[in-house]
């Protein structure tokens, strides 16, 4: 490999830096010295960004001295490290995360008042790091936080994408997708580590090596080699206590030109190596629940798991004599999702192959090192590839698979299962064109497979991986999602953050189950007060932002209804618009009635490929043009759909929201976090019992959460009957009369819509017909209870008081003590 060897821990006797202070007056001073001798600025000339950078770096150095101490602790202590493999990382902004984790708020704000400078506004400046599309990169970044935080060795591995998840813009009301650059003026947070390179292969050949005496070995000669060099972003985690690593990995060619080609006189042709090479870690797939065919996507999962693998397996010998039998005792590999599956086969190529271990061995050493989270149960969303797309990139890898298949296969069989069985497990495709199961394949390599809410697990049980629970019963375990506490309370809700500290201390924020301690001021006005005066704060503020990009001005006293996630049929962003239309149309035939001001805000991506999404996404803009210019309705209704949905703007947003909107088809949303994320900042839920929202259900009160709908089993019992919506459309005046309008043309052109609105009529496979009226009934309940506002209030400061167990603090002990067995608070 290209990768020089380690310095090596020779003693080496340099003076030892002195850690940096935390006084304002410190950090003023270094942020002066960052901006003139980092940046070459002086204060007069400086712009913004010029100070944006030196306050990272000096907040850095801080980090930096944490993450350094965390190693040397990593490596005195030895404990078991966990490597979460992810090919996404939705990250967002990381300046205010690690000035609250560092506890340096006041001091980075004083100092940089000296110099007139204001720390929100820098915070602003910073672009999100978005590699990732929605909730399962989100997750990734939530679990990385957390631990960090609760003490774990943690290492996220994954993929430096030049280009994030694409930038929306509206034109017309679509959706036009532009790329998105957050490296464009460098990233301060990450450390290039070009000794930590590995070479990639991709095609080629396998060849049988014989040698006398010993068992014939395979090996294999790739066509083509790229190299995966490491940038390493540091974690931070709560007080700073820990400081973990997130490590992603960068394509690049072995000879960065071709010299020979550039002289004479090719001077584009001698580029197209490295290009190619580079084009792996270019660009993000915009699609997480459904599968991105291309095989560059093939190539980027490969790419990403092979480094990760290589560099897990240089640091095992290097810390543990060279001996791999006792990687499972200090290593635990997580694969979020099908994206790293290959990893299981990869894992045997490297341990059988490279490492020179036997068959058996190196399949109890795999298997007792991965686990697998699976985040989806919709079957287009679970990966496959085609078989010879596979033996032509991965040739060794797929006589892997086929080992591997057989073995599984004979175990089944003796274990009494016949045939439709068997071939139900197999790691092969052979329906439609042979295609390998990735699903299939992370089940087989891993030790414990998780879902991400109880009902999901409990369903994939009985559908996806129905057959190999039956064969491998113990396998299968639940680890409901969470969010950490710190971004999504303590760093977008200082309001709320304040207010909790004034009542019950401070101490929540080091453990947020004591957040339960402002239960029993939901009955007390004073605290109720204040509690929805930071609500109003804090809708202010969104107005603003929506005053200042659509031009659209909404009363901040108004209900704030709120769906911001990615664009999905499962999803049912287009349930929330019809009942929308429907509303402005009762408003206007029913002006008798005490309608309550509503202000409903949508916010998502649609996968470019998913033509319906798309239109959803048309659909919600034609209706905020049409409902936002009408007159009649101007105090009751308007409807905004904020553009480019990403992190920071959830960040503006969940502390805004007095309903949440998580009103997925039962069955189809295995989690959720949004959910968690709203309920946390004192917005109540209206919800169907699908993913996490049933957990929330529990924990928040039935008086506290608005469930309506089908179930999971009516859901799948309706589908099978193929039942169609005409009848209940036709029986419900308030829903035909929404979707006539809709169809024809009151939103935009006649028809344009169509395809939407005809589906339901024919197979209403998302239940928006079925489900329709008791949603209807449910959000009238929530008018009528909006205008009692200490009711509702009540019910706000229960939701924030009773998330606490939705802390992805408590998802990741559970995974630490049932998967990895991996000790907390090293
Ligand atoms: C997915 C699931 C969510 C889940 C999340 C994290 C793929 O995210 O659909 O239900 O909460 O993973 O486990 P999303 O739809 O937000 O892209």
């Amino acid at each position: 490999t290209a990768a020089p060897e380690d310095a090596g821990d020779v003693a080496v006797a340099a003076p030892k830096p002195t850690p940096r202070r935390n006084d304002s007056a410190s950090l003023a001073k270094e942020i002066a010295e960052k901006l003139t001798y980092a940046i070459g600025k002086d204060p007069a000339t400086a712009r913004r960004h010029d100070w944006l950078e030196a306050v990272t770096l000096a907040v850095r150095d801080r980090i930096v001295d944490h993450w350094l101490a965390s190693n040397s602790r990593n490596v005195q202590s030895g404990a078991k490290r966990v490597c979460y493999l992810s090919m996404e990382f939705l990250i967002g902004r990381l300046l205010r995360d690690a000035i609250i984790n560092l506890g340096l708020s006041e001091a980075v704000r004083d100092a940089l008042s000296a110099y007139d400078v204001d720390i929100d506004l820098l915070e602003t400046l910073e672009p999100d790091a978005a590699l990732g599309n929605g909730g399962l990169g989100r997750l990734a970044a939530c679990f990385a936080e957390s631990m960090a935080s609760v003490g774990i060795q943690g290492f996220g591995y994954g993929i430096r994408y030049v280009h994030g998840f694409f930038r929306q813009e509206i034109v017309g009301g679509e959706q036009v997708e532009l790329p998105e650059n957050w490296l464009a003026h460098g990233n301060p947070w990450e450390f290039e580590r070009r000794e930590r390179s590995f070479e990639i292969g991709f095609g080629g050949k396998v060849t049988t090596i014989e040698e006398a005496g010993k068992p014939p070995r395979q090996v294999w000669r790739p066509a083509e080699r790229i190299l995966a060099v490491a940038y390493d972003t540091p974690v931070v985690g709560w007080k700073g206590t820990r400081v973990n690593t997130l490590r992603l990995w960068s394509a690049q060619a072995l000879d960065p030109i071709l010299l020979d080609a550039f002289n004479s006189g090719d001077h584009i042709g001698a580029l197209l190596e490295a290009n190619r090479a580079q084009s792996i870690t270019q660009v993000l797939y915009p699609a997480d629940s459904h599968l991105a065919g291309q095989e560059l996507r093939l190539r980027q999962e490969f790419f990403f798991s092979s480094a990760s693998l290589q560099d897990i397996i240089r640091h095992h010998l290097k810390r543990n004599g060279g001996d791999l039998s006792t990687l499972p005792d200090k290593v635990s590999i997580q694969l979020n999702d099908t994206h790293p599956a290959v990893s299981v086969a990869e894992m045997m190529r490297l341990l059988v192959d490279v490492h020179g271990l036997g068959w058996d061995e190196s399949w109890d050493i795999t298997k007792r090192v991965f686990s697998y989270t699976n985040h989806t149960l919709l079957p287009e969303a679970l990966e496959t590839w085609p078989v010879n797309l596979f033996e032509r990139l991965l040739p060794r890898q797929m006589q892997i698979i086929y080992a591997i298949n057989a073995q599984i296969i004979r175990e089944a069989t003796q274990k009494g299962l016949d045939g439709a069985k068997v071939s139900a497990i197999s790691l092969i495709d052979e329906g439609s064109g042979r295609r390998v199961r990735m699903g299939s394949l992370a089940f087989v390599g891993s030790h414990a497979i998780n879902g991400v809410s109880a009902l999901h697990t409990e369903l994939m049980k009985k559908t996806v991986f129905n057959q190999f629970h039956e064969l491998y019963p113990e396998r299968i375990q639940n680890k409901t999602n969470g969010v950490t506490p710190r971004r999504w309370l303590l760093e977008c809700n200082p309001g709320l953050t304040d207010l909790v500290t004034e009542a019950i201390g401070p101490g929540f924020k080091d453990d947020i189950t004591k957040i339960s301690g402002i239960d029993k001021l939901a009955d007390d006005a004073g605290f109720r007060e204040k509690f929805m005066a930071v609500k109003l704060a804090n809708k202010q503020r969104l107005a603003k932002t929506i005053e200042e990009r659509l031009a659209i001005t909404v009363d901040p006293t108004a209900m704030f209804d709120v769906q911001v996630k990615r664009i999905h049929e499962y999803k049912r962003q287009f349930l929330n618009l019809v009942e929308t239309v429907a509303l402005y149309d009762q408003i206007r035939s029913h002006p008798e009635i005490a309608w309550q001001p509503r202000v409903k805000i949508f916010a998502g991506k649609a996968a470019p490929s998913y033509a319906n999404a798309k239109q959803i996404i048309h659909l919600a803009n034609d209706v905020a043009r049409v409902i936002n210019a009408d007159p009649s309705v101007q105090n009751l209704l308007k409807v905004v759909f904020l553009p480019n949905y990403n992190v920071s703007l959830a960040e503006l947003i969940m502390p805004a929201a007095d309903l949440s909107e998580q009103i997925s088809t039962a069955g189809l949303e295995a989690s959720g976090t949004g959910n968690m994320k709203f309920a946390l900042n004192g917005a109540l839920t209206i919800g169907t019992l699908d993913g996490a929202n049933v957990e929330m259900l529990e924990h928040i009160g039935e008086d506290n959460i608005f469930i309506f709908g089908l179930t999971a089993a009516e859901v799948a019992a309706r589908r099978a009957e193929g039942q169609s919506g005409r009848e209940i459309i036709d029986a419900s005046p308030i829903l035909k009369g929404a979707l006539d309008s809709i169809s024809h043309g009151v939103f935009g052109e006649p028809g344009r819509y169509n395809n939407l609105v005809d589906n339901l009529y024919g197979n209403d496979w998302w239940m928006i017909a079925a489900d329709f009226e008791a949603y209807w009934q449910t959000q009238r309940r929530l008018d009528a209870l909006w205008q009692d506002s200490d009711a509702w209030g009540t019910k706000a400061v229960r939701n924030t008081a009773r998330m606490a167990w939705f802390s992805s603090d408590r998802s990741i002990r559970e995974y630490a003590k049932d998967i990895w067995d991996a000790p907390t608070s090293v």
